[in-house]
């Protein structure tokens, strides 16, 4: 029996559909019930596994899944050895870092000693420390606009993509640190030839819808 290729993908939210829909226009055929957490597809060696995106590069190194796709910032954060396969180009957003609109921001060195307020406290780091900034972080999960207001935090570092949320925070955006599309990865090594040549046949058409859309 063929073995399977198993990808891990966001289970909901702003990478699924675009996710999916890649792999849709390969002409691979799944896709039954969006509780279903984990499928085959019908015409191809691909099982798919559908779960959190901060989970899916620790996946992908332990063996659990073979590829995925995650945002780049994701990847980076976390900063596991793995190889990125492919750059997807969907789900386009850079990290940057907001201050309160009250705030005379005159550049990264006014944010020497600041609270920072942040979900990517790693990609962070390194950026001030380019710059020989100290400052503390607050590490959130999520709503990070929402800490100047409520006093946690001088100035934010998060994700963007319209702006409207830090407009709409009473948040100014001061200084991109980062930028990210989403990207497959994989792990340097697939360690099975089988695995390794339904990973080439994936390719082949992945590039072949890529070429299509530009
Ligand atoms: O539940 P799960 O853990 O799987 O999902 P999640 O909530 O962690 O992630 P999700 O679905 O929000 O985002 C997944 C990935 O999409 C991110 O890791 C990014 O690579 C990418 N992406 C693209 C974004 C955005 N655009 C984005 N705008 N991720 C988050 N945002 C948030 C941002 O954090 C901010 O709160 O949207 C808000 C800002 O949006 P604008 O348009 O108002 O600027
Ligand atoms: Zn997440």
């Amino acid at each position: 029996m063929e073995k399977m290729l198993r990808i891990a993908v966001q289970k909901s939210g702003r990478l699924s559909e675009k996710s999916l829909e890649i792999i849709k226009n390969c002409g691979i055929k799944f896709g039954s019930d969006s509780r279903v957490l984990k499928e085959q597809a019908s015409n191809f060696p691909i099982e798919f596994l559908y779960v959190r995106d901060d989970d899916i590069p620790t996946y992908v190194r332990d063996g659990v899944a073979d590829i995925g796709i995650v945002g780049r910032n994701e990847y980076d954060e976390q900063a596991i050895d793995l190889a990125i396969i492919r750059d997807l180009g969907f789900a386009k957003c850079r990290l940057s870092i907001a201050v309160p609109n009250d705030f005379t921001y005159t550049g990264l060195s006014c944010l020497q000693g600041k609270r920072i307020a942040t979900s990517y406290p790693h990609i962070l780091a390194g950026v001030l420390k380019e710059n020989k900034v100290t400052a503390s972080f607050v590490q959130v999960s999520g709503s990070v606009e929402v800490t100047p207001a409520v006093g946690i935090s001088d100035a934010i570092c998060d994700l963007v993509s319209t702006g409207a949320t830090l407009a709409m925070n009473g948040l100014r955006e001061v200084e991109t640190i980062y930028t990210s599309t989403a990207v497959m990865i994989g792990r340097n090594e697939m360690g099975d030839d089988q695995k390794s040549s339904i990973l080439k046949r994936l390719m082949l058409r992945i590039d072949a819808v890529m070429r299509a859309n530009n």
